[in-house]
């Protein structure tokens, strides 16, 4: 177990007292967990998982963190895409809770040495869960600050074995009609399943994680349970929800967003106030919770801020015509 008992923690780590008192509303959250497990049916080991984690770090240089004012947990989770459930903003609050998390599976397949179907907690198993304040910018212009639990994508992909040959990595997301009643609808824009990639040199990124939690608890379903995708020097829609399949690839693959508007959703996505969104300027943000009096309009940076972290991966590229 990654956390521990006040008492365990020397005082050279509770200064400044702000930092302790984080780890225990984080303890909070999972004794609150704890009391979950008496539900019938049981807890998933995703929920076992995100009872152990280290707390986030406070240093100013340190990238897995901001100390900027995290998004409530309500608006981070009641105002949402996940076109699964539907289009609408408060769709996902409303019409996720009727997805199944558990049991779970990820399907690998593609140019990898352990190919198969991978039970989510035996994914699970021995991986370091540890929490990172991140602020993710939608394409749409609003933005959040949202502490994440979850373990780097790099970890879990260097277990499959990836061969030379892997380029890229695409991920897809559950396609369960049955549960997803924006899959059910007549009047869907995405060809389901939703489907996202990163180039391989992206996905073992540090900063790129793999979430199975948020806020000390476990991912709520709105939000992309059981496992997700943090991306966050991209536009939100890189950061794929319910993932059940990592394929990995010597091409590009193409994603949904690409698939539906080319022209407006490229397959990088970097976030970059320079390079506007035809139909939207991409210069300033909105960070929620965001209304008509108190909008909260800030400017947008470069990498969605992460530039000294990323910008390497792009330096010889041209970023208006690899948008
Ligand atoms: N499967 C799936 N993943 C998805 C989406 C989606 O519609 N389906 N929407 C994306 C978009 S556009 C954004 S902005 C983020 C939103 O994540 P959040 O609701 O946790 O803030 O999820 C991304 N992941
Ligand atoms: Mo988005």
């Amino acid at each position: 177990m990654l956390i521990r008992k006040p008492a365990d923690i020397p005082s050279s780590e509770i200064t400044p007292e702000s930092v302790y008192l984080r780890r225990r509303e984080l303890m909070k959250g999972a004794v609150a967990l704890a009391g979950a497990a008496l539900l019938p049916g049981g807890v998933s080991a995703a929920e076992l998982k995100a009872l152990s984690y280290r707390a986030a770090e406070t240093a100013e240089d340190n990238p897995f963190y901001t100390s900027e004012a995290q998004t409530p947990f309500k608006d981070a989770t009641s105002y949402n895409n996940f076109y699964e459930f539907g289009t609408a903003k408060d769709d996902p609050a409303q019409y996720a809770a009727a997805l199944t998390t558990d049991p779970w599976s990820i399907e690998v397949e593609g140019e990898v040495g352990k190919p198969g179907r991978y039970h989510l907690e035996d994914l699970l198993k021995g991986m370091d869960i540890e929490e990172r304040v991140y602020r993710l910018r939608c394409v749409e212009a609003w933005s959040m600050v949202i502490p994440w639990l979850g373990f780097p994508l790099s970890t879990l992909l260097a277990r499959f074995e990836p061969t030379s040959k892997a380029k890229y990595v695409q991920f897809e997301t559950l396609f369960r009609p049955s549960e997803m009643r924006g899959q059910r609808s007549a009047f869907s824009t995405i060809d389901w399943p939703y489907t996202e990639g990163l180039r391989m040199d992206e996905a073992m990124h540090p900063l790129t994680l793999m979430s199975v939690g948020m806020y000390g608890k476990v991912l709520p379903n709105q939000n992309g349970a059981p496992i997700r995708l943090v991306v966050p020097w991209k536009y939100g829609f890189k950061s794929i929800k319910s993932i059940t399949k990592i394929r990995f690839t010597e091409k590009q693959p193409r994603s949904s967003w690409q698939r539906i508007a080319p022209d407006e959703y490229g397959f990088y996505a970097n976030v970059n106030p320079e390079v506007d969104h035809p139909r939207w300027s991409q210069r300033y943000e909105r960070r929620l919770p965001s209304s008509l009096f108190a909008p909260q309009r800030i400017k947008t940076q470069m990498f969605n801020g992460y530039a000294e972290q990323v910008a390497s991966l792009y330096k010889d590229m041209n970023l208006r015509r690899y948008y």
